[in-house]
């Protein structure tokens, strides 16, 4: 068995029986209560799932195995000092739950080097799209072409006995991760550059090739790119994404089909697609302003219009957090460290100034606080990545790293199929009118 694998082996093994002897004697203990206004709010804050890659905290911001992103960026290993961590380090942390020295880190690039290889089906799938059709359009169809080579259906198909149902997903899902640089920049070559493609250089780590395949071969770039591709790894297991492909993954789908899943919730504008929506929305405020250095009073007139239109202010908002995205923070401080005078990030910044207090002043925004999408695009963009519509697919392939190193960790644990109750209104009506006239018994008894 190769190092990860069994180190991951190891360490889940332990986990494991914990899981059964946690399942087996306290499976009838009580966890909290379920409200109403949460089932009918999108399931917020009930405890459903189990994800050992992250955890959110709403008030601290999301942490990979206990550790936050900035002591992400101190522990874990670099190409250089100075620069920012390696994508496969982060996995190595997900999977096995230790911070990885260099050499486990370049281990894993080697590994997923030599799994690089897309099929020529994948390109032809791809090329069988108009070439107009939406960057996530592409991206999720090509996911879902490589479920034809799956292990794992393969050996499911062929009897194989459940409790090694992990093994084969592991090699489908380091298989599929390493795929996806070259597939993301094949749709970019495809739709920006004419289809010039660039060939991978299998000497380069995950992200640096993703850099260099899309024609960005900078040392400034890359460094981008290892820290985007490290703090849109995972965001703990409820987000649209992440529970999509924990979900799919649940009916004993393949990799490719859970993934494809995931990346077309990625695809939604309250979700990863976002990252897109705020360019969008600052390119139109630029251009209605008349000025690429807006002031702070026309933003916020912007922002108060936005809302009277009744749409949202992108970027802005979160379903768990209540506080600035850490994820944000870390991006403002590499673009103060890196960026001087960059007009777009000027005007990030000054947004980030006027819009909490509006948003807070409507009463009904839980969460004033920019996300990570909210600047983002700002940063690709100072570096001459300049593609806008292409952004949600740079976060599908950082999101691989966490959503699918979970469908790993669900088939080691043996997860069953996941399937909640539903009711219909009339139940939800019931449940209030017994709750009435609870209240009115309890008044008349005083
Ligand atoms: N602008 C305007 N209105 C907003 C808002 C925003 N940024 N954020 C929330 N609201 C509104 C909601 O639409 C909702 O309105 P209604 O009551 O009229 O339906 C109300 O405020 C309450 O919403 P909430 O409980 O605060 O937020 P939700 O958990 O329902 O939604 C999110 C969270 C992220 C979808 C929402 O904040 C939003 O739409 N933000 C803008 C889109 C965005 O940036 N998404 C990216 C999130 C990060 C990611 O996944 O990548």
């Amino acid at each position: 068995m190769e190092y990860i694998k069994n180190r991951f082996y190891e360490k889940a093994t332990k986990d494991l029986a914990e899981f059964q002897r946690i399942r087996k004697e306290y499976g009838d203990v009580v966890l909290g209560q379920v409200t109403i206004d949460q089932v009918l709010s999108g399931m917020k804050g009930i405890p459903a799932l189990l994800t050992e890659t992250s955890k959110l905290d709403a008030n601290e911001g999301i942490r990979f195995r206990g550790y936050s992103l900035p002591e992400l960026q101190q522990k874990l290993p670099k190409m250089d000092p100075d620069g920012e961590p390696l994508p496969e380090g982060l996995f190595y942390l997900m999977m096995v739950g230790e911070i990885p020295d260099k050499e486990d880190v370049i281990n894993i690039s080697k590994d997923w080097a030599t799994r690089a290889h897309v099929p020529q089906h994948v390109f032809d799938v791809i090329d069988a799209l108009p070439k107009n059709s939406r960057p996530m359009t592409q991206f999720s169809t090509a996911i879902l072409s490589m479920a034809y080579d799956s292990v794992f259906q393969k050996a499911y198909r062929a009897g194989i006995n459940k409790k090694f149902y992990w093994d084969f997903m592991y090699e489908d899902v380091m298989t599929l991760i390493a795929r996806l640089p070259r597939i993301a920049a094949y749709i970019y070559r495809r739709i920006y550059h004419n289809g010039h493609h660039i060939e991978p250089n299998p000497n380069l780590d995950w992200a640096g090739n993703l850099a260099h395949m899309m024609g960005h071969d900078s040392v400034e770039v890359k460094r981008l790119l290892r820290l985007y591709m490290v703090i849109h790894a995972d965001h703990e297991g409820g987000n649209v994404s992440a529970h999509a492909t924990h979900l799919v993954g649940s009916a004993l789908s393949n990799a490719a089909y859970s993934f494809a899943a995931g990346m077309v919730g990625l695809a939604g504008p309250l979700h990863g697609f976002a990252n897109q929506e705020v360019m969008s929305w600052i390119e139109e405020m630029i251009e209605q302003i008349g000025t690429d250095e807006p002031s702070d009073s026309q933003i916020a007139n912007y922002i108060e219009q936005t809302l009277i239109q009744g749409r949202v202010v992108p970027g802005y908002g979160h379903a768990v957090l209540r506080i600035t995205d850490p994820r944000f923070t870390v991006q403002q401080v590499f673009a103060e460290k890196y960026i001087k005078n960059d007009k777009l990030i000027n005007t990030v910044n000054a947004i980030y100034r006027v819009a909490p207090p509006i948003l807070e002043g409507t009463g009904k925004i839980k969460n004033p606080w920019p996300n990570v999408d909210a600047i983002s695009g700002a940063l690709l963009n100072h570096y001459g990545i300049t593609e806008s519509s292409f952004y949600t697919v740079l976060f599908g392939v950082s999101r691989s790293l966490g959503v699918l190193s979970s469908l790993v960790f669900d088939r080691f644990y043996g997860l069953p199929i996941e399937r909640p109750s539903s009711f219909p209104l009339s139940w939800f009506a019931e449940k209030a009118k017994a709750a009435e006239d609870a209240k009115k018994k309890a008044e008349a008894n005083k």
